[in-house]
């Protein structure tokens, strides 16, 4: 065992430890399997896999409680999953059936499960950030302990917006954790080519919250670090939080392909992150017996969610007109 393990697992009991795997499994064999079958055009919109990227998702959602929300983007089956989003109703919903969590008219791209407290997902960069932030003001005017976390990538830093919402959250307090998932890229744009300050967390700093950076997709220090300022933020001694988390696409921008023909990233570079496989990493920790019966009960889970989507009905016409908003 590494030092950096030995420090990781040291606050994680058995349990959490097998949580984790569950998680980071569940969501990297549905997406393995989304990959498979979207050559057949059963899945009937746009997906962005999250492979390689699952243990920010993971990490963060096993360090809040049932009762805190989570606000996301696109690339979003890891943060669905991740906070224990119903299965069967997001292959649904990948389908455009009308079991799925947005009666089959969201796709991959609009993920929800207010139940579980996955607020939503959206194609367009950086808008949930002011919804999550307007969600935090909600719950401290209600005076309730629970937290709000805004996921978001690299890209949605470069939006007006999220310096209106990070500034508006500081100014109240609110109790948010901004979470930037920082792979590097914004579709295919290198980051370095894209800001004249790169490092996020120098240019987030003066907005006058902690920032902390956490790097090579340390699944120990995200669940770790987030629990600690998810404790202080609900004991009220804290406001807003930015973490920004160091992890990797292994697959092209959008599709379930590789992208490394186009040039913008080398194969070497993946496979130094692949080096990184939290999945992996966490493997050499549960017993093999154990590990096989955990793989096998949510291998048939998945079995059985692409088997309801499959025989789920689409939308009937009259779904056309409703959840329509006309202002
Ligand atoms: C407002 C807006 N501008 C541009 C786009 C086109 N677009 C889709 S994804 C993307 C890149 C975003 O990159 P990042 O936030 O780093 O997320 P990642 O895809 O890396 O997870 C862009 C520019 C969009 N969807 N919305
Ligand atoms: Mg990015």
């Amino acid at each position: 065992m590494n030092e950096q393990d030995k420090v990781g697992l040291g606050s994680l009991n058995e349990l959490e430890l097998y949580r984790l795997y569950e998680s980071l499994y569940r969501i990297r064999r549905t997406e393995e399997k989304i990959a498979d079958v979207y050559p057949t055009d059963k899945i009937k919109s746009p997906v962005h896999l999250s492979i390689g990227q699952e243990a920010v998702s993971v990490g963060v959602c096993e360090a809040l409680e049932p009762g805190d929300y989570v606000f996301g983007t696109y690339r979003g089956h890891a943060l669905y999953l991740a906070k224990g989003g119903d299965l069967k109703k997001m292959i649904a919903e990948l389908y455009g059936k009308v079991t799925g969590c947005a009666k089959g008219k969201g796709g991959s791209m609009h993920l929800v499960d207010v139940a579980n407290g996955v607020m939503g997902t959206s194609a367009v960069v950086a808008t949930t950030i002011p919804n999550a932030v307007g969600y935090a003001l909600g719950i401290k005017q209600q005076n309730r302990r629970n937290i709000v976390v805004s996921f978001f990538g690299d890209g949605a830093i470069e939006e007006g917006v999220f310096s209106e919402s990070i500034n508006f959250a500081v100014l109240k307090n609110l109790p948010i954790i901004f979470v930037c998932e920082n792979n590097n890229y914004a579709i295919h744009s290198d980051i370095a080519r894209r800001q004249s300050i790169s490092e996020i967390t120098d240019q987030v700093k003066p907005y006058g919250l902690p920032v902390r950076k956490i790097v090579d997709n340390d699944i120990f220090a995200i669940k770790n670090y987030v629990h600690s300022i998810a404790t202080q933020i609900r004991q009220n001694n804290m406001g807003p939080v930015f973490v920004e988390c160091m992890t990797y696409r292994w697959l092209e921008h959008v599709g379930p392909g590789s992208d490394f023909q186009l040039g913008y990233r080398s194969e070497d570079e993946a496979k130094k992150w692949m080096e990184t496989d939290q999945l992996l990493r966490l493997q050499q920790y549960i017993k093999d017996e154990d590990r096989l019966q955990i793989e096998h009960a949510i291998d048939e889970e998945i079995e059985k969610a692409f088997e309801f989507a499959e025989q789920s009905p689409f939308p009937s016409e009259d779904e056309l007109y409703t959840e329509i908003f006309k202002v």
